[in-house]
């Protein structure tokens, strides 16, 4: 019988998962999911031939100059890549593979929980409860914005954009979106189209940033662009914080050009931006979008099938690099 491929894993998977790692793998889990550092990381992918890494672990050049010669692969847990430097992969020879599809449905349910959160004023409602300082109710009380029927505009109207435009339709919100280009007719379903970020943004009651995080979309949404949305409007981010201009957002939250943000994604996490913390007007969520059984099992057979394919001498299916 020939020799099992090994693979690092670098955080604790679903049981399924880590099931599967170890009939078809010689797998090296992590059952304390332990954060490696990239030091580690490079030593514990001593003789490995695949990594299966989350966004938590970074690749950098550095990183993947000095990974062991043996490593081939590197299937993410995760539907971002951002995480991993792919020209050094690329010039490396490395196979990279993400999780798209699979996650789509649960990062559009959480970011309508961002878009009621932040409109309905969820994290103040719960902190008046649980400290028991909600006294009385009145007509003015709590009172927030309605979403139904409110024009939403997306940028990246991707997989994710799709299932969150679906969802948003069922609270009969038109939407508008910007993406790098047209999509066709069957995509849109009737979203409209804007060429620039600037002609969608002054349409916007709420926006849904769902585009990928490049160095071309790094701080796309800053003060001159924040400037552009309607007064009042609502922000939330379900895709990466580094699109985000964490200073603008929150002089805008303070000043109240924005209503309010709902946020999932952050730049340095956990080490998110203090101002955040500190205003009522934003509902914070622990970068929990493909956080449920169902997705976060169906990553991991995401992650394997590609696996299997990159040691049956197939195309993986979800090839990045
Ligand atoms: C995942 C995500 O939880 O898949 C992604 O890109 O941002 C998250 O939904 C995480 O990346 C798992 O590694």
């Amino acid at each position: 019988m020939s020799k099992k491929p090994v693979v690092l894993v670098t955080r604790k998977l679903p049981e399924a998962v880590e099931d599967r790692l170890r009939r078809d793998y010689d797998a090296r889990l992590n059952p304390d999911d332990r954060l490696y550092t990239s030091d580690e990381v490079i030593e514990r992918a001593s003789g490995a031939d695949a990594i299966l890494p989350c966004h938590t672990e970074r690749f950098s050049a550095q990183v993947i100059e000095r990974l062991p010669d043996s490593v081939r692969a590197i299937a993410n847990f995760s539907v971002g890549f951002d995480h991993v430097d792919l020209e050094a992969a690329k010039a490396r020879g490395l196979v990279v593979t993400n999780t798209p599809d699979v996650l789509s449905d649960a990062t559009a349910e959480l970011t309508m929980l961002l878009i009621l959160g932040a409109a309905r004023r969820a994290s103040e409602g719960e902190r008046l409860v649980r400290s028991r300082e909600w006294r009385d109710w009145s007509p003015s009380f709590m009172v927030g914005t309605q979403v139904t029927g409110k024009r939403l505009g997306i940028i990246g109207l991707g997989r994710v954009g799709q299932v969150t435009a679906r969802r948003a339709r069922c609270f009969e919100m038109t939407i508008h979106y910007h993406d790098v280009r047209r999509l066709p007719p069957e995509h849109e379903a009737g979203a409209l189209f804007h060429e620039t970020v600037e002609d969608l943004l002054p349409h916007c009651e709420f926006l849904a940033i769902h585009c990928v995080a490049t160095p071309e979309t790094h701080h796309l949404l800053n003060a001159e662009r924040i400037a552009l949305l309607p007064d009042g409007a609502i922000v939330v981010n379900a895709a990466r914080g580094s699109i985000v201009d964490d200073e603008a957002l929150i002089a805008a939250l303070k000043s109240g050009k924005l209503t309010a943000a709902g946020l999932d994604a952050y730049n340095d996490e956990p080490n998110i931006h203090p101002g955040y913390r500190e205003l009522p007007n934003t509902f914070l969520m622990p970068h929990i979008g493909s956080a449920t059984r169902e997705t976060r099992d169906a990553m991991g057979f995401r992650a394997l099938d590609n696996l299997d394919a990159i040691f049956a001498g197939r195309e993986p299916r979800d090839r990045v690099v």
